[in-house]
């Protein structure tokens, strides 16, 4: 792989001659080339930068330099040829994770702009698209003073997939960000150390529990530290979730959902008959036409849902289902607020059924302000609960007097 790197502090760039990567160049499994941009400027005063168009702090980076370096390091006689791939460093790129650098230890050459100042004039990008594959990349959400930071640490995750350049590849399987885990913890000599003893379970030779272990501590790891790998979804606040109408597409996933979400209430409640857990994807897709329905998504998995209908002064909600590795995050409740928010006018108060054995349903209603319906519920074995609604008609509180 050929590496170019257009700058004006080529130092920035020293520690790539360095460590693994200073290895790997000297022995010619990847070229790191740096450019001062310079190099490529007209004037004695070898100036690279000038005033913001329309006004503001800072200086912004002229384009003709630009475009004469990018054009040397592209044609000049030692370029690999062929289309290489330009990385400009910017604080709005693609955010750089371990796929990218993936992607790009793919790739056959690629080119870095280091911009300083407030940034490299727009047209440079523009220009360059025609001879080169662009590509604005982001290190992460904070702000550097320049794109050479950036650099160092995407050619160190990029080389270091290269083949060779890492002594053991194996030991490339096992890293953080590689498969979705964080690593295990680690430990060498001595067993004993301030009285801290090493787990026991690595010094019994016994492979198999030791990966066994390993493994356990890195999913306990992640799902502690960043449950957003484990599942996109779990990371999501509830309170950033777009509540939104169902669509007949989103049946399967709702059955799905009501599926899962139901089994927790069967247990709670052995012998009592529970509808959702007896519906067919036929009956999901009819329902969708007699209730008001909604849905949340979250990273694109339809993670909890919600419905309503009128019966006379009553309405009526029900189904209300958020996914089991997300509950307890307040979705529930957003959910519910939501159904109520929906009712119609004509509804009086919220009506809504779970069963007897329920416990944590009963509270999480009771918490909503749902206390026991007069009369009694359809289903045996059930409780059938009311909450006034706030009668839009009058405006004035809750149909209880004083309300
Ligand atoms: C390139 C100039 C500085 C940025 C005015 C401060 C990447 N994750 C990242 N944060 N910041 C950068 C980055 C910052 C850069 C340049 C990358 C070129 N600056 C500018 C805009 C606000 N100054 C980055 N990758």
């Amino acid at each position: 792989m050929r590496i170019d790197v257009v700058t004006i502090f080529p130092d920035y760039l020293a520690p790539l001659e360095l460590s693994l990567i200073g290895r790997a160049r000297r022995a010619g499994l990847v070229d790191v080339v740096v450019h001062d941009l310079r190099d490529f400027t007209t004037d004695r005063h070898r100036t690279v930068d000038d005033t913001p168009y329309g006004g503001g702090a800072g200086m912004v980076m002229k384009p003709e330099p630009w475009g004469r370096a990018l054009e040397h390091v592209r044609t000049r006689p030692e370029a690999p040829g062929g289309r290489p791939r330009l990385l400009l460093p910017s604080p709005g790129g693609r955010r750089f994770d371990q796929a990218m650098a993936r992607e790009l230890a793919a790739e056959p050459w690629l080119v870095f702009g280091c911009g300083r100042y407030e940034g490299i004039d727009e047209r440079v990008a523009e220009a360059a698209a025609e001879h080169f594959d662009v590509t604005l990349v982001s290190l992460g959400d904070y702000v550097l003073n320049g794109g050479e930071v950036a650099v160092l640490a995407i050619t160190e995750a990029v080389a270091r997939l290269l083949p060779g350049v890492v002594g053991n590849a194996e030991s490339l399987v096992e890293e953080s960000h590689e498969d979705g885990l964080l690593e295990y913890p680690v430990y060498t000599k001595p067993a004993v150390w301030q009285g801290r003893e090493v787990p026991a379970v690595l010094l019994s030779g016994d492979h198999a529990a030791i990966a066994a272990w390993r493994h356990q501590q890195r999913l306990e790891r992640t799902a502690a530290r960043r449950p957003d790998l484990l599942s996109p979804a779990s990371a999501a606040r509830p309170d950033e979730l777009a509540v939104v109408p169902a669509v007949p597409a989103d049946a399967p996933e709702l059955w799905t959902l009501q599926l899962a979400g139901w089994v927790s209430e069967a247990h709670a409640n052995p012998g009592l008959r529970i509808p959702p857990l007896h519906e067919e994807l036929a009956d999901v897709r009819a329902s969708l036409e007699e209730w008001s329905t909604w849905v949340v998504r979250s990273a694109g998995r339809l993670v909890g849902s919600v419905r309503g209908r009128l019966q006379g002064e009553d309405w009526e909600i029900g189904r209300l289902a958020v996914a089991p590795d997300l509950q307890g995050r307040g979705l529930g409740r957003r959910l519910l607020a939501h159904a109520e928010s929906t009712a119609p006018p004509a509804a009086r108060r919220a009506v809504l059924t779970t069963g007897e054995g329920s416990a944590r349903n009963l509270r999480f209603y009771r918490r909503a302000g749902y206390r026991p319906a007069p009369e009694s519920p359809v289903e045996p074995g059930t409780v059938l609960l009311a909450k006034p609604l706030r009668s839009r008609r009058t405006g004035a509180g809750s149909g209880a007097a004083g309300g």
